[in-house]
């Protein structure tokens, strides 16, 4: 039994394209409460919650879009994901655009510090989100969450990150969109990354299994970040950066229960869901349900296997 704290994070600052702060009350209606207490989980809703007043500072570049509010969402998302987490909960956000994540992430990695654990994150995404303020050309700060967590620099005015997650923690899957500069990057980097070309050629339950074994190895406490994008818009729709070929249905469930089967989860994020682009819920519901496979939904019940 998992003390689940829904904290709705109604962020539409990190992109100029508007809808996502319909999200939180999206995965309301499709079910996302009682899907969690008929898995035996106990639900905390902490509601709809707002930026704190924020201003971005004259150093940020021009071309940004939103950064006060998205300053602003940091600061108090970092509060929450702090606050569940103290409480002994698991907190679920519930976007809201992908930058929410700047707060999500930097409040669980700011309380891991404090238990003496490593954050370890798993990015299912098209993107890589790992942008800085001065790299990113359309200004949006969706695609920055990652280099935010990471401690890369640039991001002045935003709450600084003082337990960054170091790359080698990070671990992302479903790529299959990324800029030049941002691929030069990723290879210099130590992240672990997983496109979706390689994921066709393995399948996706090796990197991830090979993933959990090192969060487990270090008893690492593990924040998912789960962008509608990782999955293929023909039966996940309701997202503004649709990118076809991503992960199939089965894909999703499986990495979803997979990580359900690791029981390494410590907090969860669900985003970009645009419910202005959904076709009548379809896509809220497949995330509810991807939500309900990380917490413990099967089909069968059934021994665990190691996939190696
Ligand atoms: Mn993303």
């Amino acid at each position: 039994m998992t003390k689940c704290y829904l904290i709705g994070a109604p962020v539409d600052s990190g992109k100029a394209r508007q809808g996502c702060l319909m999200g939180p009350d999206a995965y309301r209606v499709a079910g996302i409460g009682d899907a969690i207490k008929e898995l035996g989980h106990e639900l905390h809703d902490m509601g709809n919650l707002s930026p704190a007043p924020a201003k971005a500072p004259g150093s940020l570049p021009s071309h940004l879009v939103c950064p006060d509010e998205t300053i602003g969402w940091t600061e108090t998302l970092m509060a929450a994901a702090e606050d569940a987490l103290n409480k002994g909960g698991l907190p679920i956000f519930l976007g809201g655009d992908h930058s929410l994540s700047l707060g999500s992430v930097a409040g669980a990695a700011r309380y891991a510090a404090t238990q003496n654990r490593p954050l370890f994150v798993l990015w299912l995404d098209a993107h890589s989100d790992y942008h800085t303020p001065q790299s990113t050309s359309s200004g949006n700060l969706h695609g920055t969450p990652l280099a935010y967590v990471a401690g890369q620099p640039g991001f002045d005015g935003f709450p600084l990150v003082t337990t960054p997650v170091p790359e080698d923690h990070i671990c992302i899957i479903g790529l299959r969109s990324v800029d030049t500069p941002e691929r030069e990057t990723l290879q210099n980097s130590n992240i672990r990354y997983h496109d979706m070309r390689e994921i066709d050629e393995t399948g996706i339950a090796k990197p991830l299994a090979a993933f959990m074994q090192t969060v487990r190895a270090a008893n690492g406490m593990l924040h998912v970040s789960l962008d509608v994008d990782f999955l293929d818009p023909s039966f996940a729709p309701a997202v503004g950066t649709t990118v076809p070929g991503g992960a199939s249905m089965r894909e999703g469930h499986l990495v979803m229960e997979m990580i359900s089967d690791a029981g390494l989860m410590t907090s969860l994020d669900l985003v970009e869901l645009n419910p202005f682009l959904d076709d009548r819920g379809r896509t809220a519901q497949v995330m509810v349900d991807m939500a309900g496979s990380a917490l413990g939904r099967r089909v069968f019940t059934r021994p665990t296997r190691a996939y190696s």
